[in-house]
């Protein structure tokens, strides 16, 4: 980035995948430059000079952190920032104010719009480099460890926290929108008999690759894939009818035989299969506790599935 920036919004260094990013909004280029400048290397860089583009801007990708200008033509830093607090999807980005008045009243409005940090112009490099870094290392800690805290850590699908937290919200949503949501269970067979056989590391090898195969098969946004416990997982399917989610279970079915884990202690096949069970939403009594219903029924038509036989889905 040499020349200033002409257009209203853009890229201004795009970061590696796993490097952080930062949205500066500014409605003077020179400002979005000089800080474009002092933040070299720091982060991938964005800029917006309008509330509404930036606005756009973060929901098609959201930033790891927010440098926002509290005086801005049309929608000022503060109106941005309350848009931003009422949007779950934008709620949790954290934002530093920058502003041309080193009054107390906007240090306080600008905490009370919900903002991280502060930062006051004339801008001073050591200061901002100092307060962006910060503010990019708690929210590098903070995915680290909302991640952390909702993956399994053998298999890296959901772990059964998330499933249950990600049920109630779907749950919910389904009542509120008349639309179905499905569930699957997935049960790996006679997996104490892989166990025994092959030992308990090529046990845990045979759980991540059904937690792959399975995950190759959810593949819809929204969509989620977790491990309940054990040798157990679950797909959750929003607007999914007990037909659609039969369809995702005999994908589930070919994708976990098209592994070709060979079983050989296994009384049902030579090779690893799972058994599964379909249920879904609305059904009869599930509107007080329709995620327990749903668990219930799944878990019930999984029953069904291991005593006709296995390697095979019943609703
Ligand atoms: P079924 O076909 O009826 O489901 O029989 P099963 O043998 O799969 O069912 P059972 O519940 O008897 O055994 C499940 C086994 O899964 C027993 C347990 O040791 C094993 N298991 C549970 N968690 C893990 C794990 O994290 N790693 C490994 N390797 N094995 C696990
Ligand atoms: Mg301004
Ligand atoms: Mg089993
Ligand atoms: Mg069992
Ligand atoms: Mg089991």
């Amino acid at each position: 980035m040499t020349d200033l920036p002409t257009q209203p919004f853009g890229v201004l260094r795009q970061g590696e995948a796993t490097t952080q990013h930062l949205l500066i909004i500014d409605d003077s280029p020179a400002i979005i430059q000089l800080i474009a400048r002092m933040l070299h290397g720091v982060a991938g860089l964005s800029f917006a000079t309008r509330g509404m583009q930036a606005l756009a801007q973060m929901r098609a990708q959201a930033p790891d952190l927010v440098l926002l200008d509290a005086e801005m033509p049309s929608m000022s830093g503060f109106e941005l920032c309350h848009l931003m607090k009422a949007d779950p999807e934008l709620r949790e980005i954290p934002i530093i104010f920058v502003t041309g008045h080193g009054e107390s009243d906007v240090e306080v409005r600008a905490f009370e719009a919900g903002a991280v940090d502060f930062i006051t112009k004339p801008l001073n490099e050591t200061v901002l480099l100092a307060r962006v870094r910060t503010q990019l290392r708690i929210k590098r800690l903070t995915d680290e460890l909302r991640r952390m805290a909702t993956t399994d850590g053998l298999t890296g699908v959901s772990n059964r926290r998330h499933v249950d937290e990600v049920m109630q919200r779907e749950c919910q949503r389904a009542a509120r929108n008349g639309t179905s949501l499905a569930m699957l269970i997935v049960d790996v067979d006679h997996f104490k008999h892989y166990n025994d056989h092959y030992g308990h590391p090529a046990g845990d090898l045979c759980l991540q690759a059904v937690a792959s195969a399975l995950a190759s098969v959810a593949h819809r946004p929204g969509d989620q894939v977790g491990r309940l416990g054990g040798e157990e997982f679950s797909l959750l399917l929003p607007e999914t009818d007990l037909a659609g989610a039969i369809d995702v279970a005999e994908s589930a079915l070919r994708a976990v035989r098209t592994l070709a884990l060979p079983h050989a202690a296994s009384p049902s096949a030579d090779h690893v299969t799972v058994s599964i069970g379909a249920a879904s939403l609305p059904a009869p009594g599930a509107a007080l506790h329709a995620a327990s219903l749903l668990m219930n029924l799944a878990d019930k038509a999984l029953y069904q599935a291991k005593s006709n036989g296995r390697d095979r889905c019943e609703p």
